[in-house]
């Protein structure tokens, strides 16, 4: 396991060197965050967001993300030169040392929440998520707490009709051949391809959501076997799904050596599918945190690991989910989990 943890670029409130400091920490997940979708990132960049990293004793050895066009997930003829500049990237990273690319296939929105700063008993704030109220908005006007809005409604109502079309058939056969284009490039690199579930696993707004199951992952490798396609372990994201069974599923694709990185978070459950984030531990939560790191060990794996989002906790008024101290408190909490599985496995 190599312990690493989100950094969004210079920008960040958070430092380079509050990350070295956080016990056993390898590296940082990061990107270019200024090139337009679907652009080339200029070789520069790349060496230039490498080099900060270097000098502050962390390896870049994860990007999160290299982001999909959504032509490509519609299929549209310009597919194939977004295609051809998304394997460009790959070659360029791994060019620069890079070993795993996280990357989603969810349609125009990304993860969806409807509270980012709900106050918790103990006077933290987290991310919650309640479905009717996201349910009853009209995604052509959204406005929703940290949604970009980086479209115009113009745009966003022509690319919701250009999604008309598309069902979950589509999406997947345009999944496919998007990593069929960029597959060979992974290959000359050695970069893993890490698809990143959908953020809540379910459709939204009737735009078909295709990375939601156990039975969605197994129909992914089963079409592309490549070993460098593998998949972004997100405990919160597919535990919102309360039909997921975490356990078996972690240890199945690690077995399979189909986890090059794996996000791990806690999240309670509410109603039938609301529910509110918290501290990674286990009795913090719903999900059995200990047995999904149990489990990955005992698959055999190896790969990069995240704490994910955190609470905003003494007074840090960092970006939601992503202040330094909470996930450094995550972190810690699974380096100890990962300490005491691996040895309680060498011993018996
Ligand atoms: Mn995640």
């Amino acid at each position: 396991m190599k312990m690493t943890f989100r950094w969004y670029g210079e920008s960040d409130p958070v430092t380079l060197s509050h990350i070295r400091q956080i016990p056993n920490m390898s590296g940082v997940v990061t990107a270019v965050y200024d090139v337009p979708v679907g652009q080339v990132w200029p070789r520069e960049r790349i060496a230039a967001l490498r080099a900060l990293c270097q000098n502050a004793g962390l390896a870049m050895e994860v990007i999160e993300s290299v982001p999909v066009h959504e032509d490509i997930k519609l299929g549209r003829p310009t597919r194939d030169l977004y295609i051809q500049n998304y394997a460009e990237n790959i070659r360029r990273l791994g060019e620069a040392g890079v070993r795993c690319v996280c990357y989603n296939f969810m349609p125009v929105f990304d993860w969806l929440r409807t509270d980012l700063h709900e106050k918790t008993e103990d006077g933290a704030n987290v991310l919650a998520y309640e479905h009717q109220t996201l349910a009853s908005l009209d995604p052509a006007h959204l406005s929703l707490p940290g949604w970009d809005e980086s479209y115009t409604p113009d745009q966003l109502s022509g690319l919701l009709a250009a999604y008309r079309g598309i069902g979950h058939r589509e999406l997947f056969d345009n999944l496919v051949y998007f990593l069929r284009g960029v597959l060979p490039a992974c290959n000359e690199v050695g970069i893993d391809m890490a698809i990143h579930p959908d953020d809540p696993p379910w459709d939204m707004f009737g735009l078909p959501r295709i990375l939601s199951s156990e039975e969605d992952i197994d129909r992914l490798f089963a079409a592309l076997p490549d070993p460098h396609n593998g998949l972004t372990f997100c405990t919160g994201s597919l535990g919102a799904g309360r039909d997921n069974h975490l356990l078996r599923m972690a240890e199945k694709y690690a077995r399979a050596g189909r986890i090059p990185f794996a996000h791990i978070r806690q999240i309670r459950y509410r109603g039938e599918r609301d529910f509110a984030e918290c501290g990674h531990l286990t009795a913090a939560g719903s999900l059995d945190i200990f047995g999904i790191v149990r489990a990955l060990v005992r698959g055999g794996f190896d790969g990069y690991v995240r704490p994910d989002h955190g609470r905003n906790i003494w007074g840090e008024d960092g970006k939601p989910g992503y202040g330094l101290y909470d996930r450094a408190l995550g972190a810690t909490y699974l380096n100890g989990l990962f300490e005491a599985v691996q040895y309680y496995e060498r011993e018996n």
